[in-house]
């Protein structure tokens, strides 16, 4: 029996530039990721999405749209994680450090991905590029990933 645990993923974009955060505790410790976190019960996942924005870098986001769906699984693990991610280029407040996340604007020919999850390299061209995603990541441990496929959607 597997259960299914909700996440968000937030990317804030400008035309040539991606702001990632370095996550300073918990899992993904030390990978630039965007923000993002658990859907807490009584939430959608879009309002799991704002909220989270807002506490991990302080941005506000009105209208964040869905770009893609991720599932990963680990060997020997019943859990799958499901990870919305969202993008928006409309947002407003003041960029902070927290407790969770050190900010930092990327341009987008300079995206970390050494420092990333090894599964970022294989769907970020389908974001970059405008289109809508999903993708299945079946991993050994954090590192290594043993099999994947992404497909385009018309609408998630
Ligand atoms: P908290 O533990 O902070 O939420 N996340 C992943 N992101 C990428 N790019 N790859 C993965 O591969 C991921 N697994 C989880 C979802 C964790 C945050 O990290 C994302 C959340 O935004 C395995 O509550």
């Amino acid at each position: 029996m597997y259960t299914r645990k909700l996440f968000s993923l937030i990317f804030i974009r400008k035309t040539s530039e991606i702001l990632l955060g370095l996550k300073k505790r918990g899992f993904g410790k030390n990978k630039w990721n965007g923000f993002g976190g658990k859907v807490e019960k009584g939430e959608s996942v879009l309002q799991g999405a704002i909220r989270e924005l807002k506490e991990e870098c302080g941005l506000s986001a009105k209208q964040l749209k869905k770009v893609g769906i991720l599932e990963f699984e680990f060997k020997g693990d019943t859990v799958l994680l499901e990870v919305h991610v969202f993008e928006t280029y409309e947002y407003s407040g003041e960029l902070i450090e927290s407790e969770e996340m050190q900010p930092k604007w990327y341009d987008l020919k300079d995206i970390p991905f050494k420092q990333m999850w090894p599964d970022d390299e294989y769907w970020f061209p389908y974001m970059l590029r405008g289109e809508l995603f999903k993708g299945y990541f079946l991993y050994r441990g954090q590192d290594l990933i043993l099999k994947y496929n992404i497909e385009t959607m018309e609408e998630l």
